[in-house]
Formats: C-alpha cells, sequence, structure tokens
C-alpha cells in the first residue's frame, strides 16, 4: 500500500489536497479531500447590512462572484418579500448576466484548467508505440492544448493552438459582462428588488458583437458541425437514444474519412469536442480507431455504491415566459435549467431544500448537530495545532463543511444539471453507460455534460439579448426596506460549478444574523459526513487506476494523471468551497503545515 498525495490539485485559487492509499495492482482504495484554506465570508456578513450582501458575497470567489451576487439576491429578494413582483426584464438582464459568467468559467474549464492534462506526456508513452494512428492522435492533443512550450525527446513542443486561442475569449466574456454589469469581477448590478442599470439598445448591439465574435471562435476550434446543426440534433433531438447516435453517426464519418490519412486536424472536421468525443471514451468512439482503451476518461471518476451518491440541481436562469416575479422557495418548474434529484441508479425525484444539511464532523469546525443552512453555525477551530491534514479518514482533514441531501452525498454540477434537465444528450450518454456496465457518473460525461451545457447556454443567451430583454421595460421595484426585520431569505441558484444556496437572516434591527453560503465545491469536495461516508469526490477516486500510461510505464507514481483527472473534472474551486478567512492572521502559516 502506498500513500499519493497531490497538493496542490486546482489550477485557480486555493488549494486542493488529494490524498489517496493505492494497492499494489495501482488500484486507489481510498482517498481524503481536503480544503487546505480558512476563510470565513459567514462571520463577515453577520450584523451586516442585508442589502450589501449582493457586493460583499461576490469577494468569495473571482471566477463566479455573478453567480454569487445573483444567489444573494435571491436571497435578498426573498428576505424583503419582493420576490413574486422583480419586474421580467430585471430577471432577463440577471439571466444574461450569469450565462455570460457560464461561457467564461466553462470555456476556462475545458481549456485552462482541463485541457492541459490532455498533453501530459503519460499519454505520448501510450499513444505513440502505436505507430501512425497514436501518434497523429498524440501530436494532435498536445498540438491542441499544450499550456507551455516545452521540449519531448528533443523536439520543441509550441504551446497549443486551441488553448492560446482560448485565452483572448475569456477577456472579451469578462469584456462583455462589464457593458451590463459595471465591471468584472465583481459587478454592481444585481441588487433586491431587480437590477441597477437598464442596458440600453446600444448595450444590446455590443452584447451582440461580442456574441458574435465567441462564436468564431466555437466554430474555428469547439465544434466543427455546424452550431444550429449540433444543437438541432443534440439538444433538441426527440429521444436520448437519436442525440447520441447522432453523435456516434457523425464520429464515425470523421473516422472513415481520416482512418488511411491519420489526419486528425481541425481541417479535417476534428473540431476539439470531435476530438474529445471520440477519444475521451472508449464506448462511444475509441473503438471506431481500432486504438485500445488509452484514455478511458469514461472509465475513472465514477460512483460504485449508487446508494451512496445523489445528483443535485437547484436550478437557474428565470423562464421571461412566466413574466414578472417568481417564487423563490420553489424553483421546480419555473426555471430554464430546471431543479431536481437524481438518485445515483438515475431516478429522479423534486427537490425538497428541508432535506439539506451540513456536517461538520470531519471538518475544523467546533461540533454541532447535522444542521440545515438556514440554522448553520460556523465556529472555526482556533487553536492552529489542531488543524492537521495527515491524520488519516477517521480524524478532521478538511476546512470544507459536509453538505448532504437527506443523508446523502450529492455531485453538482453540469452534468447534474443536464441529468435534472433531462437534456437528451447527456442523458443519452448517461444510460449507455449505466447498460454498458459503466458508472453513469465519470470524467468522460462531466466533461461532455460541461461542453454540451455551454452550448445550450450559448445558445439561449441570444434568445435573452435579443428577443426577451425589452429596453423600455422596467428594471427594479421599490423595495420596503423595514421588511428585512426579522425575517429569513433562502436563495436557491446555480453557479458554473453546480447548485449554489444562501440563507439569511435578520434581527429586529434588520442587521444579518446569520448567513450561511452552500457553494458547489462545497458539495463535490465535501470530506466525510458524520455517518462516516465520503463525499463525492472521494468517492469517485475509490477503484480508479493511478495512471493512465501504466501499460507502457508500469505502476509510475510520479505522474498520477488519473487523480488530476478525476479531481478537476469537477472544476474545483476551493475559495468558493470554504469561503472562510481569518482577519487575526494568526493561523494562516500553520494551516499549509502538512
Ligand atoms: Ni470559485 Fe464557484 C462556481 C461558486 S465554486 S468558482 O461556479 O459558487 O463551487
Ligand atoms: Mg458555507
Amino acid at each position: 500500500m502506498v500513500n499519493v498525495t497531490v497538493d496542490p490539485l486546482t489550477r485557480i485559487e486555493g488549494h486542493l489536497r488529494l490524498s489517496t492509499e493505492v494497492d499494489a495492482n495501482g488500484v486507489i482504495t481510498d482517498s481524503q479531500s481536503s480544503c487546505l484554506m480558512f476563510r470565513g465570508f459567514e462571520r463577515i456578513l453577520q450584523n451586516q447590512d442585508p442589502r450589501d450582501a449582493a457586493l460583499l458575497v461576490q469577494r468569495i470567489c473571482g471566477v463566479c462572484p455573478t453567480s454569487h451576487s445573483l444567489t444573494a439576491a435571491n436571497a435578498l429578494d426573498d428576505l424583503f418579500g419582493v420576490a413574486d413582483t422583480i419586474p421580467k426584464d430585471a430577471l432577463v438582464a440577471r439571466n444574461i448576466n450569469q450565462a455570460l459568467n457560464f461561457l467564461a468559467s466553462h470555456a476556462t474549464h475545458i481549456y485552462i484548467l482541463w485541457g492541459p492534462d490532455l498533453a501530459n506526456p503519460a499519454y505520448r508513452d501510450v499513444l505513440t508505440p502505436l505507430g501512425e494512428t497514436g501518434t497523429a492522435v498524440w501530436k494532435e492533443m498536445v498540438g491542441r492544448f499544450a499550456p507551455i512550450s516545452y521540449k519531448i525527446d528533443g523536439e520543441s513542443v509550441p504551446v497549443g493552438s486551441s488553448y492560446l486561442a482560448a485565452i483572448p475569449e475569456k477577456k472579451r466574456l469578462q469584456e462583455a459582462i462589464a457593458v451590463i454589469g459595471g465591471k468584472m469581477p465583481h459587478q454592481v448590478t444585481s441588487y433586491p428588488g431587480g437590477y441597477t442599470y437598464k442596458p440600453n439598445v446600444a448595450d444590446i448591439g455590443k452584447l451582440s458583437s461580442y456574441y458574435l465574435q465567441v462564436m468564431d471562435f466555437v466554430s474555428s476550434y469547439t465544434l466543427r458541425v455546424p452550431f444550429d446543426t449540433w444543437i438541432e440534433n443534440t439538444y433538441k433531438a426527440s429521444s436520448p437514444q437519436k442525440a447520441v447516435n447522432f453523435v456516434v453517426e457523425h464520429l464515425t464519418d470523421l473516422v472513415d474519412k481520416s482512418v488511411t490519412s491519420n489526419d486528425f486536424s481541425r481541417e479535417a472536421g476534428w473540431g476539439d469536442t470531435e476530438f474529445y468525443a471520440a477519444f475521451g471514451s472508449e464506448l462511444v468512439g475509441e473503438t471506431l480507431l481500432g486504438l485500445p482503451a488509452s484514455l478511458k476518461h469514461d472509465k475513472i471518476g465514477g460512483y460504485s455504491d449508487p446508494s451512496k451518491i445523489a445528483f443535485l440541481a437547484y436550478g437557474g436562469f428565470f423562464n421571461p415566459e412566466n413574466g414578472d416575479g417568481y417564487d423563490p422557495s420553489s424553483p421546480a418548474g419555473e426555471r430554464f435549467l430546471t431543479s431536481g434529484i437524481v438518485t445515483g441508479s438515475l431516478e429522479y425525484q423534486n427537490l425538497d431544500t428541508s432535506k439539506i444539511t451540513e456536517s461538520v464532523a470531519h471538518a475544523f469546525y467546533e461540533d454541532t448537530a447535522d444542521l440545515h443552512p438556514s440554522k448553520g453555525e460556523t465556529n472555526p477551530f482556533t487553536d492552529p495545532d489542531a488543524i492537521r491534514f495527515d491524520q488519516g479518514s477517521d480524524s478532521r482533514y478538511s476546512w470544507n463543511k459536509a453538505p448532504r441531501y437527506d443523508g446523502i452525498p450529492c455531485e453538482v454540477g453540469p452534468l447534474a444539471r443536464m441529468l435534472a434537465a433531462k437534456e437528451p444528450l447527456v442523458t443519452g450518454l448517461a444510460l449507455a453507460f449505466n447498460e454498458n456496465g459503466y458508472s453513469a457518473a465519470n470524467v468522460y460525461t462531466r466533461m461532455m455534460a460541461r461542453i454540451q451545457e455551454t452550448a445550450i447556454i450559448a445558445n439561449e443567451l441570444l434568445k435573452w439579448v435579443t428577443e426577451d430583454y425589452d429596453p423600455n421595460g422596467r428594471i427594479a421595484v421599490d423595495t420596503d426596506l423595514s421588511m428585512a426585520k426579522d425575517s429569513t431569505g433562502m436563495g436557491l441558484w446555480e453557479a458554473p460549478r453546480g447548485a449554489l444556496g444562501h440563507w439569511v437572516s435578520t434581527d429586529s434591527n434588520s442587521k444579518v444574523v446569520n448567513y450561511q453560503p452552500v457553494v458547489p465545491s462545497t458539495w463535490n469536495l465535501s470530506p466525510r459526513d458524520s455517518a462516516g461516508v465520503p463525499g463525492p469526490l472521494e468517492q469517485s477516486l475509490i477503484g480508479a487506476k493511478i495512471n493512465a500510461a501504466e501499460n507502457s510505464l508500469g505502476v509510475n507514481y510520479t505522474n498520477p494523471v488519473n487523480i488530476l483527472h478525476i479531481g478537476r473534472s469537477y472544476d474545483p474551486c476551493v475559495s468558493c468551497a470554504v469561503h472562510t478567512i481569518d482577519l487575526t492572521g494568526k493561523n494562516t502559516p500553520r494551516t499549509l503545515r502538512i
């Protein structure tokens, strides 16, 4: 038995430490997910004027501030009792703001935080011994996704073309948010009662122009089949089976054209999506090429016990068709991306938010019972000697709390959303994997869900900008500030990484008594709970072979590429997950002692 620890795992701010036990066959038998960072927004919010929450909470994270401000705005709409009157055009403006943040965040993950792992030399070691086809595939992987220029066997490899081209698109999308958000990160326009700025006709023109430029990138790099053809045959397919069939037939056509030339370039029709769809899955595409299952992303990152996992979505994006107002307590059916619980065996249930709890049994907080977030407590340990990350899974080992739904750990994020919304392609892939004895959730379905969600949101964004938003409409309602006395609010929303909830309560002076965010990465990266059940990421590591390259290199623990893939498939963000800061400065250095 060997311990293999990856620390830090994340390529964005906030360190995630994944520690695994690996047996003699290179299979992970145990795992721990530790969030090393100590922050504290729950405590910062105490005694504040609740109106400031939508601005303050954005500082939880620079990647998804829009999501935190909108979730806060939802909680405050509820707190002030105005949610049922928010004008439709304010809701559409919030949608546009959030949709742009989804596109920027997903593009960042796919190309900057995730893609570089496809240029890992482990793949060269597997692919290049396979002759011309294997070599051509490796050249394409490194040629698209390498994040730096480096030398392999004396040969210089330039920075990946897709990686490089994606960076200005992220910038463009951030600029687009600033058009209607004032600035980005930390936009300033989402506020209880509506939206503080009324986007005008010139803004709509600017947004449309940004949109067309980003779609140029999509058609050049991401998806070589026309975007509308893809949407029509996957997202709008009449059944999950038809959506999967379309993709498999499209990939089969491409393989037929490339199989003798070994040309897997964009010019030959292989967009980054087509490329990953074929090479990332043994079941969907890889066997088409006669290559052995060298990537196997559909075989890693799954769950072995469906009774210990569920998929959770609160629902995101308002349906403009519903007109003014929304029901903050019941997003079922009234959101563009619907809410719901999907069990580990893919059964659908309605969401009941009263079943949500957080456990701190394995986290560095003073013990409490498992509490609903509306009654949540955040009392961090202050003795630095108690903050240890190396004491095993029976101990406390993370700053992350452990959220549960009806006692069950839940995966949140694009895969959960696409399953809850019954999106045909992702549902079809999950069903196909299930039927063939794979886990429905795996690294491949997580990535395909993120890619598909990006396409769906891009498709809807244009409609929100050009059809649903009325620059002559109303943008806010008057808000009676006395309504925040002795009140409570719940904001349920979706951030790029998954279901995001904020719970707020106030006292008789209208000051915040308790503010509890429960964040997507809190769900996905959670440690064990009071019953000892591991969190989603912890479960998904167990049973994985540690290294995709082991058949050519032996078990190589110095490059545990499958741990990188599995951990990063959740798009983890620790600053969101823990959102706790130590203002005394006394504890910070010791938390990194591992
Ligand atoms: Ni720091 Fe966040 C998102 C939120 S993380 S990125 O998306 O909320 O879980
Ligand atoms: Mg919290």
